[in-house]
């Protein structure tokens, strides 16, 4: 039999066990449900990194008869206390064929194989004497046991339950699957290590390596996003036209080719993300990327991350890109900003912002019959700021959730304000959008910086 830890998740039906099982096996398809009775059978999940099980979870269905298994336990358990698993095991044996007992054999039955005895119980219910004969039956079975206290309502009963549950359980602890993150799975870790000697090693090793394994997610996430960013910013599209100058037409559908494009990598961008955090069948709801010139200076689109005017002219002054007199008279009040001023007194101005040629059509090349229409790259300040803004919030949603939830992931949530870049650091990366904006390769300093930046928002963002 292999050597790894195996826990079996056990406890009163719909309290939580195969939440608990989803997430600390990183597992989003076992079967969670609001009604008793889900799980019917006892199932191992494996926790598998590089191709080595670090661990398994068993899932079982609740009790539902302990009160006469019990008494069975006791009419035919008249034996010392080392005897007793001995009778469980008979217990076991000789209902393994019936359905009376079935869903205690399945849960009895991993743990009569050797798996630690993890208690799970509803803390923000009261505690209830009915709850000790299902105690008493693990306790007969004498394996290693935790007893974890979820709080599935709003109310709190954690002390008398600490009281009762310590008379029966080696460690009792705090654990919410639907909120737990990956510093609370560690911390479970270390007291499941705590349970068993020679479980420790084992699952100190398995601290480790998932440890690892989440700063590879999150180098995994920011490469995918820096990686997304260069290529949608220095995107172009190309292609022939019939004649000597651009029709409507070819116009249009090269605008819109371009757009579809850019719609394409975002979405591509999220299936590598959900794949690296293993949520890729989540429901999610996203408001679709919106290209339009007021799209992008919407507060709708400001709220994820979009800076608002005035913060674009203080991004783009003090990246270098508008000078002396031009810098003034825009500090000098941005209401004034969004008058004629753009693109009038300030000459230029407007074509930074990108107001009119977002996705602007060009004509190169001169023989007849090798023309060539281009769109892009993407002129408008604000857009990579819009396309960083959605990315990282998904990201950092993502490799947030836990793998209990079963809810859609909302991603329209337009509360999200928070500030993880300041001015400064959005100069570093208005360094690299410009060079983009201009069609220019990237420096190996540049990227390996706008990098380091990337990753240190996402990091802010996962505190
Ligand atoms: N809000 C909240 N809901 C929870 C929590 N834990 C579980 N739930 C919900 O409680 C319900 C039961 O969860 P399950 O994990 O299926 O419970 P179970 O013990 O496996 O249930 P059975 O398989 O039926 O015995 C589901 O609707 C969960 O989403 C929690 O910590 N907080
Ligand atoms: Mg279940």
């Amino acid at each position: 039999m292999s050597n790894y830890p195996k826990f079996a998740v056990v406890g009163h039906p719909n309290k939580g066990k195969s939440s608990i099982v989803a997430s600390l096996a990183l597992d989003n398809s076992i079967q969670i449900g609001n009604t008793p009775g889900t799980t019917q059978i006892k199932r191992g999940f494996p926790l598998t990194v590089d191709g080595e099980v670090v661990y398994e979870l068993f899932d079982t269905p609740g009790f539902q008869r302990a009160r006469r298994v019990f008494a069975w336990l006791e009419e035919h358990g008249d034996v010392s206390a080392d005897k007793r698993i001995d009778i469980v095991r008979q217990f076991v044996f000789e209902h393994k064929e019936s359905n009376k007992f079935k869903d205690e054999v399945e849960l009895l039955e991993p743990i009569l194989a050797g798996a630690g005895i993890i208690y799970v119980v509803d803390a923000s219910k009261p505690y209830g004497a009915e709850y000790e004969v299902e105690m008493e039956i693990l306790r007969w079975c004498g394996q290693p046991s935790m007893a974890i206290l979820n709080l599935i309502g709003d109310e709190d009963y954690r002390e008398d339950w600490t009281r009762a549950l310590g008379q029966y359980f080696r460690l009792v602890r705090t654990y919410n699957p639907i909120t737990a993150g990956h510093e609370e799975h560690l911390e479970l870790l270390e007291g499941m290590a705590q349970l068993k000697e020679e479980w420790t090693k084992p699952i100190k090793k398995a601290i480790g390596v998932l440890d690892d394994l989440y700063d590879q997610k999150i180098n995994n996430s920011v490469s995918t996003i820096v990686d997304y960013m260069v290529e949608v910013l220095s995107f172009i599209h190309k292609e022939k036209i019939k004649g000597e100058e651009v029709s409507d037409e070819e116009s249009e559908r090269a605008k819109r080719f371009y757009r579809e494009k850019i719609v394409r990598y975002e979405s591509e961008e999220r299936v590598k993300i959900q794949t690296i955090w293993n949520h890729l069948n989540v429901q999610k709801h996203e408001g679709e990327l919106d290209l339009d010139a007021v799209g992008l200076f919407s507060e709708e689109s400001a709220s994820i991350f979009g800076l608002s005017q005035k913060e674009l002219v203080i991004t783009g002054a003090s990246a270098g890109a508008i000078t002396g007199a031009g810098f003034d008279l825009m500090t000098a009040g941005h209401t004034l900003l969004l008058g004629s001023i753009i693109g009038g007194v300030v000459g230029g101005v407007g074509a930074m912002f990108g107001f009119d040629n977002l996705y602007e059509v060009k004509v190169l090349g001169q023989t007849i019959g090798k023309r060539e229409l281009t769109v892009g790259p993407m002129q408008n300040l604000n857009f990579p700021y819009v396309l960083l803004g959605r990315s990282l919030y998904h990201a950092s949603v993502i490799a947030k959730r836990s793998h209990a939830k079963r809810d859609d992931l909302n991603l329209e949530n337009t509360s999200f304000t928070e500030k993880v870049m300041d001015a400064s650091t959005r100069k570093e990366l208005e360094k690299v959008h410009a060079k983009l904006r201009k069609g220019d390769e990237l420096e190996k300093e540049e990227l390996s910086a706008y990098q380091k930046i990337i990753r240190e928002s996402f990091l802010k963002l996962l505190a």
